[in-house]
């Protein structure tokens, strides 16, 4: 993969630097978590929120939110921010695993769990994916058992106030038990989707499935 095909205004440097570390394999520890250990092998924990994304920042004011959630769906549904809060809104605790290697304890979160927005489209019997697309072009895939999680929502409030802009407020994914290049900040579009369709880091060398616990960093 080269420069080519980049979202505008992307850091293409910081792609290519990203794309060799997993050439060449590295942070890599080789070791395994022994079951039920917090921390995935690798990991540092850090007390501040670092920002990582390709550059560009969308400025998505919550009066121009838009959310489509369609594909292989029954309903398939675009959301205004009223039509997104309207939706059965909850409360969650929980960690996020950078594959830069930080790891950062007891978030608190706010939003909707994923179980409510698929039991608003129904996905059909076949669906197996799920595809985010972001406003700065990026895009990432998990399996519709990921995105299923109990633990995994839409959050727009983070320790109680609104997701600032450069973590992908106004509303990002979080997907807490994969490293976090799988939660899509500025989501607009959620696809239920048959096929698999890897993201943008998936075909950069990434792992398709980065589970922390398993170090699926690269792959
Ligand atoms: N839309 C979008 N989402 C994204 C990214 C991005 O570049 N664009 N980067 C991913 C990566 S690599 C990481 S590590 C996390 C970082 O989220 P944070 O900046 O809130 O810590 O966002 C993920 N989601
Ligand atoms: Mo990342």
């Amino acid at each position: 993969m080269t420069e080519e095909g980049l979202p505008p205004g992307t850091r293409a440097k910081l792609v290519a630097t990203k794309e060799a570390w997993a050439r060449d394999g590295r942070l890599l520890t080789g070791a395994t978590a022994p079951p039920g250990q917090r921390l995935p092998p690798g990991q540092t924990l850090v007390k501040d929120w670092p920002v990582l994304d390709l550059g560009v920042q969308p400025d998505i004011g919550t009066e121009h939110f838009s959310l489509d959630v369609d594909g292989a769906v029954a309903h398939p549904l675009r959301l205004t921010w009223a039509a997104f809060l309207a939706l059965p809104q909850s409360d969650s605790v929980s960690d996020m695993h950078c594959v830069t290697q930080w790891s950062r304890y007891d978030n608190h979160w706010q939003g909707v769990a994923t179980a409510a927005l698929i039991a608003a489209v129904s996905p059909k019997e076949e669906v197996r994916h799920v595809i985010f697309h972001s406003h700065d072009g990026y895009t990432t895939n998990v399996t519709l058992a990921q995105f299923a999680a109990p633990d995994a929502f839409l959050v727009h409030r983070w320790e109680g106030k609104p997701i600032s802009r450069q973590h992908g407020g106004p509303v990002r994914v979080l997907i807490p038990r994969l490293y976090l290049w799988k939660s899509a900040k500025w989501v607009r579009r959620i696809e239920f989707s048959i096929v698999d369709r890897p993201g943008f880091w998936e075909v950069r060398g990434y792992h398709n499935n980065a589970d922390p616990w398993l170090e699926e960093r690269y792959g």
